[in-house]
């Protein structure tokens, strides 16, 4: 009877153990920090655009809500510009300069007129038909957003590798990426379009996102934003490249915007020109290394950026990004071990003493009583 209640009770401890790690499990797998870029309506990939003839016919319903705007009080989701584009805009603006970067703690001369800014991007969009738009739509826009920064050192540019850039430079506190700067954190994630036939001047139902006859309309804004950023960086600049991409796609590749809008654009000389560039090459923990340092794509971007006279450096997966990485997939095979040590040095921390051989030894009492419950069960 005994051994019967025994194996009962070592049966529901194993269960219980069982679930809570499935929870466990579930709830890491939410939170998996990405290598490529989250969706976003806003930028068009250079990659050919979609023919025309592929498109989705629009509902009908669709055709009916072209008519009234969107943004009226009641809110509706549609392809269109942004309800509050303008609000949203100078209200970033403002929250940029004095809040987040405290300018006026700093350098007053620097501080920017949000409503001018926000004019110069109004006026080059509104009333204006979105496929007509061009590199220098905006220029007025970056020139007057951007003048007299200079990103030092500190500049960092990626392809494929959205999401671990983005945790590393964290806002801007490491790093600075483009949506660090003024300019594009004005607009990151927002959508809009002129149109000339509405009254507000924008269309708030449907902006095209691909235009057939010319492809420099849907890189308008971005392409101008990566060039500029470009045109800022100065000193040692930092790129961060994806070693483990699927399907053989090169870590560094023609038709990115890195090697459209950026790598042509670093200054080569005066007092603010590139001097150094250096390649963070990363391989995501459980997918497969494609490329290394020295190999491959890397050797073409390496010999591109030697003959615009920079000096090269390049660095397969620095331990700040490998811990980036594991952060959020240390069920990761070569996670598992940083993870062992780094729980060993945190309870040095903390207790003075490692309680990794204290959770082994409760592990093996576990085994212990699922061996035994076995035992007792093929035994009565
Ligand atoms: O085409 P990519 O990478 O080489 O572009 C990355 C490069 C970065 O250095 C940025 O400065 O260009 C800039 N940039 C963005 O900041 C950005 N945010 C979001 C380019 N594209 C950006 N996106 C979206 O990611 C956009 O939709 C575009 O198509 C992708 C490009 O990502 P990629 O191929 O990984």
């Amino acid at each position: 009877m005994i051994y019967y209640q025994v194996s009962i009770f070592s049966f529901v401890l194993l269960l219980v153990t069982d679930i809570t790690s499935l929870i466990y499990a579930a709830d890491q797998k939410s939170v998996d920090i990405h290598l490529e870029p989250p969706y976003q309506a806003d930028r068009s990939s250079i990659r050919p655009s979609i023919s025309h003839a592929q498109k989705k016919p629009k509902p009908k319903f669709a055709q009916k809500m072209h008519l009234i705007s969107s943004c009226n009080g009641s809110y509706v989701k549609t392809n269109g510009t942004t309800c509050g584009l303008k609000e949203i805009m100078i209200g970033r603006c403002y929250e940029y300069q004095y809040m987040k970067y405290q300018l006026f703690l700093t350098n007053q001369s620097n501080v920017k007129n949000c409503t001018q800014l926000y004019q110069a991007f109004e006026s080059a969009v509104r009333y204006k038909p979105y496929c007509n738009m061009n590199m220098s739509t905006y220029e007025k826009y970056f020139q007057l957003a951007l003048s007299g920064v200079h990103v030092i050192n500190r500049a960092m540019f990626w392809s494929g590798t959205y999401g671990v850039t983005h945790a590393y430079s964290a806002d801007g506190a490491n790093y600075i990426t483009l949506e660090d700067t003024l300019a594009a954190a004005m607009a990151n994630g927002l959508v809009w379009c002129g149109n000339e036939n509405h009254t507000d001047g924008f269309d708030f139902f449907s902006c095209p996102n691909n235009c057939k006859d010319n492809r420099w309309a849907d890189l308008a804004f971005w392409g101008l934003a990566s060039k500029t950023f470009a045109q800022l960086a100065a000193g040692e600049i930092y790129v961060v490249l994806n070693g483990s991409h699927a399907n053989d796609r090169p870590a560094f590749r023609n038709n990115s915007y890195f090697s459209d809008f950026e790598l042509p654009n670093f200054r080569r000389t005066g007092e603010y020109r590139v001097t150094k560039i250096n390649i963070l090459l990363l391989h995501s923990p459980d997918k497969n290394v494609t490329e290394k340092c020295g190999e491959k794509s890397l050797v073409q971007l390496e010999n591109l950026i030697l003959a615009q006279g920079f000096q090269y450096a390049c660095k397969d997966d620095p331990e700040e990004l490998i811990l980036i990485m594991c952060g959020n997939q240390w069920k990761a095979r070569e996670c598992q071990i940083a993870r062992h040590v780094l729980r060993q040095a945190w309870d040095k921390k903390l207790y003075g003493t490692s309680l990794s051989k204290r959770n082994s030894h409760s592990f093996l009492l576990v085994c212990l009583t699922a061996l035994a419950e076995i035992f007792f069960l093929v035994k009565f």
